[in-house]
């Protein structure tokens, strides 16, 4: 019986870092307990031979064959989340923080696409705050240059799992919107001298745990499909190969919808 226990347990080596791991360091201990036990130099080969059957038959082949069942079927799924935003994007999972642009909105024209990877089980909410910039509440950017402005929004993300290669997910009209900054109301205000007195505005919080999975988004609305001429997309956005259904999309109105939220809950691939 020790023969074929023995045979057997390179492959449980090979196969389980862990189970490597777990058996050196049994083997260390035991060879260190033969010493101060008092076990004669020339016995510790034989010590090594004998007792690694002996652990086998009582406590290595579970140990072995646990970790990786577990490996197999509980662990969560790699995922990565590629994202486009004119101008600036958190992703959260679960509500979880998984990625933040590496470009301040505060910078000037930061057009940039981010790659974020995160580990997540189906079900799993994805949801994204983007802004626009705006250089006050006021909505407007360059104030009191040639080239003042409204500007306008516009995202694209997908997300594909990083074992398979899938594309599992990908904004479109099938994500929910929540517009929680919108200026200026008063879009003729827009080329005046002093827009901070003259645009009206509007702003409301962040719903609390907007970004957590049973959230109740019944009041949200569906999110806006925008093309490419709509938005333009530019630095960045073509490093990314993006799948054939990822929409741009932002709220209802691109250039007065400033902050937004946007969520889906992905089901399985
Ligand atoms: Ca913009
Ligand atoms: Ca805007």
């Amino acid at each position: 019986m020790n023969d074929p226990q023995r045979t057997t347990d390179p492959s449980h080596v090979a196969d389980s870092i862990t189970g490597t791991t777990l058996r050196s360091a049994g083997v260390i201990a035991v060879a260190f307990l033969s010493l101060l036990a008092g076990g004669c130099g020339t016995s510790e080969t034989g010590s090594g031979n004998t007792v690694g059957p002996a652990a086998d038959s009582t406590t290595t082949e579970p140990v072995d064959a646990s970790p990786q069942e577990s490996a197999e079927s509980g662990s969560p799924t790699t995922f990565e989340v590629e994202v486009w935003a004119d101008n600036w994007a958190a992703v959260y999972v679960d509500g979880e923080l998984v990625g933040e642009d590496s470009v301040p909105i505060t910078t000037e024209r930061s057009f940039n696409a981010e790659t974020y990877t995160f580990e997540a089980t189906y079900p799993f909410t994805i949801a994204i705050e983007a802004r626009d910039f705006k250089e006050t509440d006021s909505g407007i950017e360059y104030i009191g240059e040639p080239n003042q402005q409204m500007g306008d929004g516009g995202l694209i993300a997908q997300v594909t799992d990083t074992s398979t290669g899938e594309v599992v997910a990908t904004t479109g009209s099938d994500w929910s919107v929540l517009v929680i900054q919108q200026a200026p109301l008063n879009t003729e205000c827009a080329d005046d001298p002093d827009p901070d007195a003259t645009c009206e505005f509007e702003s409301i919080d962040a719903p609390a745990g907007w970004a957590d999975a049973d959230l109740d988004t019944s009041d949200w609305s569906a999110a806006t499909e925008w093309s490419a001429s709509d938005v333009s997309p530019k630095d960045g956005y073509d490093e990314i190969d993006w799948a054939d259904d990822a929409a741009l999309v932002w709220g209802p109105d691109l250039e007065v919808d400033n902050t937004i939220l946007m969520r889906l809950t992905v089901q399985g691939p």
